[in-house]
């Protein structure tokens, strides 16, 4: 390391690479026509565009960041624990949230019925969720034909949509009222996913979310109209034990106050946006290996590693004082934070399993998938198009959300 550089590897220490993610990648010839036509159209923008710029003195990362935004948290709710009882959080806890976009963990659910509700999850799991899948039939087909379906972190989506004892949880004063405490009276559930960590299951790399991009140029979740809301308040994720959760079986992992630097997701919609701008930005010693990696690598832990590991390499300051802690539960106990906080989790090194409910929690200024009519899933077997007609959003609070939301009935 030079003298002033930031030292990263406090990012890297328990999140090691298990060997070269390419090792065994053998791509079909289609395959490996496609990644050198993209390091071709790499090293062409490198020696044309790329000398201009440096000519000029341009460097087009920098261009587009147009520098550090620095993000705040204001909490709108005014209920408090101190005035109101009940489950709302304290003052205290609500400065905490403004500071760091995290507090907890603390108790949501009493432990026993935690674990019974991660039992009845497994079992209904097994059932194949009787059938329901918001995605539609051609997803339920494909989640069955690419083994998807034996994975609750992608098969147990949205089903609060479908399970009154899930909708139950999403509506209780124990889960409703803290969120009350941070976004105001009127709180909607747009998405709710699981997340199990079997035994030997990897950790989950550093990444950060405000908007839900993923592979998508447009904003999966924004500020509806001419509302001003900062990425770092769009939504809150209620992260709930219903396992036992420890360092060594895969517990969550986050940068506290991490979401006033968004560059880690601006960089990451970047690649996407304009992959060979972004590319071009690498040595030419890695960038067919890189292009690779990104588009057929076996793993989403390796993907997020590489991308962090560029966007460390473009933005040598990014989380310089970052502390980094992880959040060992009961069952039944929850945190709520802020998903631009950059956050990860721990790999399972032990027998036992590790499910955690994630609900992804707004306000009612918050458009939810506005102008879009399909979406695109990202299985092994190919990505498959499907209508975003099911998608629906859940009034956990209150009563008003954003006009042009799709809102579910509760499930019977
Ligand atoms: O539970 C995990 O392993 C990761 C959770 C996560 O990334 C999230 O809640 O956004």
């Amino acid at each position: 390391m030079r003298a002033g550089e930031i030292d990263h590897s406090r990012f890297f220490e328990g999140f090691e690479s298990a060997g070269d993610p390419l090792d065994g990648l053998h791509l079909s010839p289609p395959e490996r026509l496609l990644v050198s036509l993209a390091a071709s159209l790499v090293h062409v923008r490198r020696e044309t565009v790329g000398r201009a710029e440096s000519a000029l003195g341009i460097d087009p990362i920098a261009r587009y960041l147009g520098g550090r935004a620095t993000h705040e948290i204001v909490a709108q709710g005014c209920a408090r624990r101190e005035r109101d009882g009940g489950h709302y959080l304290t003052k205290d806890q609500v400065c905490t949230f403004e500071r760091d976009g995290v507090v907890g963990p603390f108790p949501i659910l009493p432990r026993d019925e935690a674990l019974a509700l991660g039992r009845w999850v497994r079992d209904l799991h097994e059932r194949e969720w009787d059938g329901n899948c918001a995605y539609g039939a051609r997803i339920h087909r494909a989640f069955k034909a690419s083994g998807m379906m034996r994975d609750i972190n992608h098969s147990g989506q949205y089903q609060a949509l479908f399970q009154p004892k899930l909708w139950q949880v999403l509506r209780r004063p124990e889960v409703t009222q803290p969120f009350v405490s941070l976004l105001g009276p009127d709180v909607i559930c747009w998405r709710q996913q699981f997340f199990d960590k079997p035994p030997g299951a990897q950790g989950t790399f550093w990444h950060q979310a405000s908007r839900f991009r993923v592979i998508s140029k447009k904003d999966r979740i924004r500020p509806g109209g001419s509302t001003a809301i900062d990425p770092a308040m769009l939504q809150y994720t209620l992260w709930l034990a219903l396992e036992d959760v420890s360092d060594d079986n895969g517990s969550l992992r986050i940068a506290p106050g991490s979401y006033r630097d968004d560059r880690l997701e601006r960089l990451a919609e970047l690649i996407v946006a304009e992959p060979i701008k972004a590319m071009s930005t690498l040595p030419s010693d890695v960038v067919a290996d890189t292009v690779k990696l990104l588009r057929y690598g076996p793993n989403e832990f390796d993907k997020v590693r590489a991308l962090f590991q560029w966007v460390l390499s473009r933005c040598g300051d990014l989380f310089a004082d970052s502390e980094l802690r992880s959040y060992p539960m009961k069952a039944g106990e929850g945190i709520i934070f802020t998903s631009l906080n950059v956050h990860g989790s721990y790999a399972n090194t032990t027998p036992r399993g590790r499910l955690a409910f994630a609900a992804r929690v707004t306000g009612p200024h918050t458009a939810v998938y506005e102008g879009w009519t399909k979406d695109t899933y990202i299985l092994p077997t190919g990505n498959v198009d499907h209508s975003v007609a099911g998608l629906k959003c859940i009034q956990m609070a209150g009563e008003r959300h954003y006009g042009g939301n799709r809102m579910a009935r509760a499930p019977e």
